[in-house]
């Protein structure tokens, strides 16, 4: 029997497109699709010619989280859920925050529990306006996990993080934008199309300094005021090396658009 693929991965024009493809399941997580994603991250981050990330998800949700079926209760066997965050989740919101790459997220539907903080944990989010982000975790007792407890206080601020984790409740996407919590909300029909040519952009950016940015948007998590000026001198240095950044010059000079080739 030919399983479907939990993940799909499409590379073309220097976008990689991942699509969680679990959609009888909302795209809900388990063991074969954390192990295909973490198989498509490997080939992202070795392939240099790749310079924007598109994830979605088939069918009618983004991703409902944890596929809960594999933590059926019975017997006396409890999984340690901490280490499966150790082992699958915090992997993989690391890897996306250090991905030197922009990661874009189309969210087509649900996201749910970890599903939802995946989301977030890409750096910009565009989202079907029928779409719906849920902290499901506290429904099932449990905390915001893949960066929940992290990110949602940053962007919403701590009283609607708040409501957000302890209450459960689905936030429309259109609430989503108007709250911070996302860049965008599009028509429904509208959403593959604008996130495509979002991605097919950003991979004709300067893709060394857009990773630069996300590197020091990371750290200021946990910078002073000071240390985040010596780290943007010592960024700027580096980006200031690029041939992006020469080609940036020249072509405002020339009074041409710049053709970056992401060095
Ligand atoms: O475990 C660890 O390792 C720790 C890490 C935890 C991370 C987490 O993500 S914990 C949070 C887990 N997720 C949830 O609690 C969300 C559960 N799902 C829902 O609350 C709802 O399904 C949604 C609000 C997302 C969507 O509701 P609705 O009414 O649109 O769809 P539905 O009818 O509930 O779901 C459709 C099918 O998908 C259904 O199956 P069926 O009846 O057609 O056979 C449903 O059981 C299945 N489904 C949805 N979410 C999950 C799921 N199956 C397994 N796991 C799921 N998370």
């Amino acid at each position: 029997m030919n399983a479907e693929p939990a993940v799909l991965l499409d590379i073309a024009d220097h976008v990689a497109t991942i699509t969680l493809n679990r959609p009888d399941r909302l795209n809900a997580f388990n063991e074969a699709m954390h192990a295909q994603l973490a198989q498509a991250l490997d080939r992202i981050e070795l392939d240099r010619a790749i310079r924007a990330v598109l994830l979605t998800g088939a069918g009618r949700a983004f991703c409902a989280g944890q596929d809960l079926a594999e933590r059926q209760m019975g017997g006396d066997t409890a999984v340690d859920l901490g280490a499966t965050l150790d082992r699958l989740y915090n992997p993989l919101i690391r890897r996306i925050a250090r991905l030197e790459r922009p990661v874009l997220c189309a969210v087509n539907g649900v996201a749910a529990g970890a599903g939802a903080n995946l989301a977030l944990a890409c750096d910009i989010v565009l989202a079907a306006r029928s779409a719906t982000f849920i902290q499901a975790f506290c429904k099932l007792g449990l905390v915001p996990d893949s960066g929940g407890t992290f990110v949602l206080p940053r962007l919403v601020g701590p009283a609607r993080a708040m409501g957000l984790a302890m209450l459960g409740e689905p936030l429309p996407a259109e609430q989503a934008e108007a709250w911070g919590l996302i860049w965008r909300c599009v028509d429904d029909d509208a959403l593959i199309a604008e996130a495509s040519a979002l991605a097919a952009h950003l991979a004709t950016q300067p893709t060394r300094g857009l990773g630069l940015i996300k590197r020091a948007f990371l750290a200021s998590a946990d910078n002073s005021l000071g240390e985040q000026l010596d780290l943007e001198r010592d960024l700027q240095r580096e980006a200031g090396r690029t041939e992006d950044y020469r080609e940036g010059v020249l072509a405002f000079l020339e009074k041409r658009p710049p053709t970056f080739k992401g060095r």
